[in-house]
């Protein structure tokens, strides 16, 4: 099989470019067209396609050299049947000063009224069609300056900025962040005059560049951006102007990062500007974009839209409060009254106070109340940790210790599967059955609320999820839980029964619809129809999100939750 020598193709003016991000390295397979790297002058950045198919034998460039065209990046091994274009066609010489064939004809004539309102439009940008608006830097009022950039366009191979032809007041703007644009679009309307007007850009089409003629007042515009088409497996940007976001040196706002890494994280809608790059020189590369994804998905990172969401709504830190049209948080000189201490709260409690927030803003949440006779699983309870404890000392198994927690799980699992809805999330307007009962339950600890999570518990005996749970608490306790021991959960439980209390009101953890709080059992006189006998009265408090569980569901659950509880062979039933 031939070795093919793959070279940088027709870049235009850019004498030379640096290379800033390799995409392949030796024994990839590449396909025609595949990105190879990123090169970037301080004007674009662009990818640098394979003109052919094949394995990458040898790499012939390195971060931080600097290339032009012809020099060569790699050596493929094509495969069979490839097409080879070693040397890749050139597209649209654009030397400055001269009308590139391809460019000439489309010179764009600004109307200027009588007025003095000129149209400024999108320039020419080769063959590109739809390219999508990034970023728009101007605003109506804005005074604009000759080649000051109006906005950001991105194309997958490239991004890059457009910059008015002209000086002038802005008007008005004619495209927004989203728009899709093509070569003699509307961008913006300035109010100026002939004299402010019409500087050619740096490398563009200087000989159309001005075309006024008295009858109609036009201006024919020159051609800022010329982006040349692939072709032939090659990609040649002719001409691009303004820098779109240089190496270390971020202008406006922009993330340093290639186009198709910026493509990739808007389609999985990740803020880039809150990415740090762990690329050549802080660029953000794919695998920043795939680990901060992987982050957020677990729980472990925010992005500020979410936080400002959380507190926009609930007035904590941001705004006070007014986003909900709420009064202002009240902001009290404690130490007045008498000594102070101020100690920041951990990230634990930080990012368990958002999420319990949103939570309890967002949910239309209820809570029913009830109690349940579990004298006679208490006795059974009992009886078992005796038997266990005799067969541990007797070396048979593993010391575990039940408590009452382990036979609500498995009580919640039948209530749960005998009302699915309770084991659903919302999705939109649709709701998410889950076939699969993971119960996650709340756990108290020096650094605050955890909720690991005991998988498949439709699955495991009462002797194993009361070992499980000994070993995420602990876990919790000890601040080793991992991101995957505190996901996936369908239904919570909060149980305060080894502490006390009566009744409370749980927050539902979403995106789950519900979750049972429970308190410390207590001995109590219960009406049998002829007199009161002493029971084990266990007090439950069920919350429920009521866009998806009615009342009379959720009255339902607690009754079967208690008659299953009351006797627990219901649960084989
Ligand atoms: N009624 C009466 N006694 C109960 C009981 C109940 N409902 N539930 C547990 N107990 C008893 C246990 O049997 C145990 O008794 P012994 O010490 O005599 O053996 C004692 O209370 C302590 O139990 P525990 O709390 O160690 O064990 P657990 O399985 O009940 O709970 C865990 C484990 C991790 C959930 C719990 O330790 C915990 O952290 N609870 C707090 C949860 C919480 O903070 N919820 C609030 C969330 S909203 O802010």
């Amino acid at each position: 099989m031939a070795l093919v020598e793959v070279k940088v193709p027709d870049i235009g003016d850019f004498d030379e470019v640096a290379v800033i991000e390799l995409l392949v390295k030796v024994g990839d397979t590449v396909k025609a067209e595949q990105s190879l790297i990123t090169v970037e002058s301080d004007k674009a950045s662009m990818e640098i396609p394979s003109s052919t198919a094949g394995v990458v034998k040898e790499l012939r460039i390195k971060l931080g050299d600097k290339v032009k065209q012809g020099s060569v990046v790699l050596v493929v091994e094509a495969a069979a049947g490839a097409a080879v274009a070693s040397t890749p066609a050139a597209v649209v010489p654009a030397t400055p000063g001269t009308v590139p064939a391809a460019t000439a004809a489309v010179a764009l004539a600004t109307p200027v009224s009588a007025t003095g309102l000129i149209e400024v439009r999108i320039p020419n940008i080769g063959d590109f069609t739809d390219v999508a608006v990034i970023e728009v830097f101007v605003k109506p009022g804005d005074t604009i300056k000759v080649e000051q950039s109006i906005i950001t366009i991105e194309s997958d191979k490239a991004s890059m900025e457009i910059p008015s032809s002209h000086a002038g007041m802005l008007k008005e703007l004619k495209v927004k962040v989203g728009d899709k644009v093509n070569i003699g679009d509307l961008m913006a309307i300035l109010e100026g005059s002939l004299s402010a007007a019409v500087v050619a850009a740096p490398v563009a089409v200087a000989t159309s560049a001005v075309a006024t003629s008295a009858s109609s007042a036009s201006v024919a515009i020159a051609s800022p951006v010329a982006m040349a088409a692939p072709i032939a497996g090659a990609t040649a940007f002719a001409a691009v102007v303004a820098p779109a976001h240089a190496p270390g040196e971020p202008t406006l706002g922009l993330p340093h990062a290639s186009p198709s890494v910026r493509k990739f994280a808007r389609e999985l809608g990740v803020p880039l500007e809150e990415l740090k790059g762990s690329g050549h020189k802080g660029r953000i590369t794919q695998d920043d974009v795939q680990t901060f994804t992987k982050s957020v998905m677990a729980g472990a990172t925010q992005t500020k839209a979410q936080t400002a969401k959380v507190s926009a709504s609930a007035g904590a830190a941001g705004d006070g409060g007014a986003g909900l049209g709420l009064i202002p948080w009240p902001k009290v000189d404690f130490a007045k009254f008498g000594p102070i201490e101020r100690k920041e709260m951990g990230r634990i409690k930080k990012i368990s106070g958002a999420n319990l927030l949103r939570n309890a803003i967002m949910i239309p949440a209820v809570t029913n109340h009830d109690d349940c006779d579990i004298t006679d699983l208490e006795a059974f309870r009992v009886s078992t940790n005796l038997e266990t404890e005799k067969a541990a000392k007797a070396g048979n198994i593993a010391s575990v210790k039940v408590t009452m927690l382990a036979f609500l799980i498995k009580a919640c699992v039948a209530a749960l599967k005998k009302y699915p809805e309770f084991n659903s999330s919302l999705d939109g307007d649709a709701l998410v059955y889950k076939n699969y009962w993971h119960i996650g339950f709340a756990a108290d600890t020096p650094n605050g609320l955890m909720v690991p999570v005991i998988r498949d518990c439709d699955k495991k005996g009462i002797l194993q999820i009361s070992q499980e749970m000994g070993e995420l608490a602990k876990k919790a306790r000890d601040g080793k839980l991992g991101p995957a021991e505190m996901t996936g959960a369908t239904f919570t439980i909060s149980s305060l029964g080894g502490i006390g209390g009566k009744y409370f009101t749980p927050i539902i953890n979403a995106p789950e619809v519900a979750i049972l709080g429970v308190c410390k059992s207590t001995m109590e006189p219960v009406w049998n129809g002829k007199e009161f006998v002493p029971r084990l009265m266990l007090p439950l408090s069920l919350t429920w999100d009521h866009r998806v569980i009615d009342g009379a569901a959720a009255a339902r659950f607690n009754a079967y939750l208690g008659q299953i509880l009351g006797d627990f062979r219901r649960v084989l039933l």
